[in-house]
């Protein structure tokens, strides 16, 4: 059993307290809500719910559900609830579209958030012994200050690298003898390869790595620790709710435990948006519980997940999230049918001589939407091998469609051919109103 706690106490606590703590924290959030933002008391009065109708915490569902639509309309500030001067640090999202997303920070949200990573990087394994080398972007993105603040509670040694210059991340590893990588799981690839074909794998003393900001397939997950001989754990969280540290992997890798002393996640019908039962799966809805500068409530994270209540082999009782098996708002609708990524990525995982990157490319012909999946082969001599490269194309293509039930064109490219990312890879390319043909 992993006996790694950041604070055994509260990680081991009966169902029946963390409810009562989240209830007593609810209510607190409902009334800052409520009473400090103008919008909030707007459209709780609107759906006639008063911070008073929380009496236990089913009635989260008197409240409404609150989107990026809410944010966007309130940017940059409206929905802040402590005056400037006690403000510390805003963050904002990474979206490309349109203006992004503000969080804020009080000096008690920074304390708060630094506990939620602690416990999330404690539960990998990570003690004051390690050091750890964050090679996530610094700046507006949420991952790299979340990890900063987390890592130094813990008592780590920094290296605050930030993204980007992979000879120098690797040169820092081995000089600085770095147990710990902070990453994308694209750019944690993308590393792993790139000291794998240097021939220095074997000099890095990495042990650990938290990945997290994007979904970490287990094909890629595969890959970093067979390139370079680590553990790969998995964490979650959002810009909209605080950034990272929502939930995290333990090394018993079952799922990833939520903080629920500072976060009550509900699953959801995202059509219906009616509550569903433990175990099945549906869109995420985080309610933080610790939010002095940037309250918020029953926020929509599009992410899809299940939840169970089940304790976990480690010895903690927080209620555990599977990783994000997609978004509702990644899916593509090709000929009237519904494909996420996911179901596509979960087809390449189970073929031969193929490796994690791969890129779908949707495109118009005759008013007809087309998608092209691309992927890249490991091993560059199979294109050479016409007959088993045809076999591997035609078997790809057939089971996607009887995965997704549409018809796409499949194509092996040499390895090292599709972009590589620093921060969260873009697998979609959408060429539909570039190439009307
Ligand atoms: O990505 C916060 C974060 C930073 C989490 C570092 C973990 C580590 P945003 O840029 O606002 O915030 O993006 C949030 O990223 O709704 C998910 O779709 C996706 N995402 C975040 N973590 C994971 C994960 C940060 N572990 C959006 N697995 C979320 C899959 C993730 N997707």
């Amino acid at each position: 059993m992993n006996e790694i706690f950041f604070d055994k106490e509260k990680e081991t606590m009966k169902r029946r307290d963390i409810e009562a703590l989240q209830l007593e924290r609810l209510k607190w959030t409902v009334n800052r809500c409520y009473d400090k933002v103008p919008y909030y008391k707007e459209i709780m009065d609107k759906a006639g719910v008063k911070p008073s109708h929380i009496q236990k915490l089913s009635d989260i569902s008197l409240l409404p559900l609150l989107s990026k639509a809410d944010m966007r309309e309130n940017y940059p500030f409206k929905l802040f609830a402590s005056p400037t001067e006690e403000i510390v640090e805003i963050h904002a999202s990474s979206g490309t579209t349109g203006k992004p997303v503000v969080g804020a920070y009080t000096r008690n949200d920074l304390d708060a958030w630094s506990e939620c990573m602690a416990r999330i990087i404690a539960a990998s394994g990570v003690t004051r012994e390690d050091i750890a080398q964050i090679s996530f972007g610094y700046g507006l993105f949420t991952g790299a200050f979340g990890l900063h603040y987390g890592l130094q509670k813990v008592g780590c040694m920094v290296v605050p690298i930030s993204s980007g210059n992979s000879a120098k991340q690797l040169m820092l590893m081995e000089d600085f003898g770095v147990t710990v990588l902070i990453a994308t799981p694209s750019y944690g690839v993308y590393l792993s390869e790139l000291a794998k074909d240097k021939g220095i794998s074997d000099h890095l003393k990495l042990r650990v790595g938290l990945f997290g900001s994007e979904v970490c397939t287990p094909e890629m997950r595969d890959q970093i620790e067979e390139n370079i001989g680590i553990i790969v754990t998995d964490n979650y969280g959002l810009t909209e709710i605080g950034g990272p540290g929502v939930s995290g992997e333990c090394l018993e890798r079952d799922g990833l435990h939520i903080n629920e002393d500072y976060y009550l996640c509900e699953i959801i019908d995202p059509d219906t948006c009616e509550p569903l039962p433990e175990g099945e799966t549906g869109e995420v809805v985080v309610t933080p519980l610790w939010k002095e500068a940037f309250p918020i409530f029953r926020y929509r994270t599009k992410d899809l997940a299940t939840i169970t209540y089940e304790p976990c082999r480690c010895g903690r009782t927080s209620a555990r999230m599977t990783k994000v098996m997609g978004r509702t708002d990644d899916m593509m609708i090709i000929k009237g049918v519904n494909v996420f990524p996911s179901q596509i990525e979960s087809v390449l995982f189970t073929k031969p001589h193929i490796g994690p990157h791969y890129q779908l490319i949707l495109r118009k012909k005759n008013f007809m939407d087309t998608l092209e999946v691309q992927v890249e082969l490991i091993d560059s001599s199979l294109l050479e091998r016409y007959r088993e490269l045809d076999a591997l194309q035609n078997d790809i293509r057939g089971s996607l469609k009887s995965v997704l039930g549409l018809d796409c064109k499949v194509t092996l490219v040499p390895p090292r051919t599709i972009q590589r990312f620093e921060g969260k890879a873009k697998r979609i390319i959408d060429k539909r109103n570039e190439e009307q043909a």
